[in-house]
């Protein structure tokens, strides 16, 4: 059987300093460290950080005042913010700064008086910060998920519109519920840039790619995680069996075990090398294989780490 290997997969920018800022937060305050919420969407990741005494934790009234909380790569609401400065915690945040960006513009739609449209799934800690970020004094943000969504959507200034959308989102599903968007309110005002990051537009291509060549399609991400679920639905969409596991123990052995000549692998933005690395190892002792790695697009993006953690003095 051929493994092929697609090109990136796994770790992204914001994912690598996400938890490089966690590790960092040991390294100099020590344990216990909080952050709000899994800092990435990996169980391998949240379990070899608790085992270094980090505790994970939604509820900010919890935690013991003056401790060090982290915010995770998906962001958080204003309000989260401002009860954990008034718990007095020392906030470091992780927040992408992509994620960032789309805070951002919603931010100043609701500072102009704007009203924001996000396009995003409901109850996902992305989504959550991100409608967090609108002041309801000023208007109103709106989530939708869908083009039905947007026939139901009743707005009060169709002039004085914005749209912003999830980072892990996938073109093909939102360009429908844009045109629609657009259909409805031809004055809304779209990102300057997209949303959807150039990790998750990297790996969906490269997803693509391999489907082309490959008799299944394997994608190892967390159930939860937003960006491997749409690598898994792109693979589906090809009409290849594809499956997305947490580890080498959900490979279902029994399909490989049919006529399955050539399996394409990926995994998503949360998805650290070593599962990745234990997945094929163990597909190969499944049967004799030969591995293949796809060229893709080089990714070179580094984000420079939050100011709390300059000048920082270690234990
Ligand atoms: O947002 P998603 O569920 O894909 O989150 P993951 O799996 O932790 O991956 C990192 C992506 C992220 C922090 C939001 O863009
Ligand atoms: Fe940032 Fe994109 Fe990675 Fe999310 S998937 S953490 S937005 S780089």
């Amino acid at each position: 059987m051929k493994i092929f290997l697609a090109n990136p997969r796994g770790f992204c920018a914001g994912v690598k300093r996400a938890i490089n800022i966690v590790n960092i937060a040991l390294k100099a305050w020590g344990k216990p460290i909080y952050v709000n919420h899994e800092i990435v969407h990996n169980t391998y990741i949240t379990n070899y950080l608790k085992s270094k005494g980090v505790i994970f934790n939604e509820k900010i009234r919890s935690i013991p005042l003056g401790s060090i909380l982290i915010f995770s790569a998906h962001g958080v609401p204003k309000s989260l913010r401002n009860e954990a400065i008034k718990r007095k915690l020392r906030i470091i945040d992780a927040t992408c700064p992509l994620v960032k960006k789309v805070h951002k513009e919603v931010s100043q739609a609701s500072n102009l008086g704007f009203e924001a449209i996000l396009i995003g799934t409901l109850k996902h800690p992305e989504v959550e910060g991100t409608l967090g970020q609108y002041d309801y004094d000023q208007g109103k943000i709106y989530l939708i998920e869908s083009v039905k969504d947007v026939s139901k959507l009743k707005v009060n200034n169709p002039n004085k519109l914005m749209f912003m959308t999830q980072t892990t989102l996938s073109l093909e599903q939102i360009h429908p519920i844009i045109i629609a968007l657009r259909k409805k309110y031809p004055n809304i005002i779209s990102p300057k840039k997209p949303d959807i990051c150039y990790a998750t537009i990297n790996r969906q291509i490269a997803v693509k790619e391999i489907s082309k060549i490959s008799d299944a399609i394997i994608i190892i991400g967390s159930k939860h995680s937003s960006n491997s679920n749409q690598l898994m639905k792109l693979g589906r969409k090809t009409g290849k069996y594809t499956a997305l596991i947490n580890s080498k123990n959900e490979i279902d052995t029994n399909y490989l075990s049919n006529n399955i000549q050539s399996i394409g692998v990926s995994a998503g933005a949360s998805t650290p090398n070593i599962i990745i690395k234990q997945v094929i190892k163990r597909l190969s002792k499944i049967k004799k294989t030969t591995i293949q790695e796809i060229s893709g697009i080089k990714e070179n993006i580094t984000f420079n780490l939050p100011k709390e953690l300059k000048n920082i003095k270690f234990k």
